[in-house]
């Protein structure tokens, strides 16, 4: 059986995070998700998620095809999280293209393309204006 894992935020959960997902999960057998804590969320961009760490896991624990969730407390830990989850696969978004490729002593290492035309930062835009 292969394990696959992912990381993201997924604050106003869209078709983008929709598409990644399932596409994850397709590059194996078994899908575990890293859903960032709202304290990473503001560490990195000095702003909080508009859904609460509780609420975006739960949404994503929903999902069909997303087997485990656990909360990703820091950006420095996934080589702490592919072992611990013992996963065979890390799967990123084309935005992270090469960042993570130290992790390929451990695992297969996987760039999926991002859906075009939408953002949670682009739904806010619009939600705003
Ligand atoms: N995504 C996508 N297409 C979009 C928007 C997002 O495929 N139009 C993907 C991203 O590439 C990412 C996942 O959806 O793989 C979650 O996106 P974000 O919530 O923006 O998470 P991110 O800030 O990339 O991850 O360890 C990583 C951190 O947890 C943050």
């Amino acid at each position: 059986m292969k394990r696959v894992i992912t990381f993201g935020t997924f604050d106003l959960f869209h078709i983008g995070h929709l598409n990644i997902l399932e596409r994850a999960k397709n590059q194996g057998d078994y899908l575990i998700v890293g859903v960032s804590s709202d304290q990473l969320n503001f560490n990195k961009k000095q702003k909080y998620p508009i859904c609460s760490e509780e609420n975006r896991l739960r949404i994503i624990s929903a999902l069909r095809f997303v087997d485990e969730v656990f909360i990703e407390d820091s950006l420095e830990l996934k080589g702490e999280y592919i072992e611990k989850y013992d996963a065979d696969v890390l799967v990123m978004g084309n935005d992270w293209v090469g960042k993570f490729d130290e992790y390929k002593r451990v695992c297969e290492v996987v760039y999926l393309d991002r859906t075009p035309s939408i953002s949670t930062t682009q739904l806010i835009e619009i939600i705003k204006s």
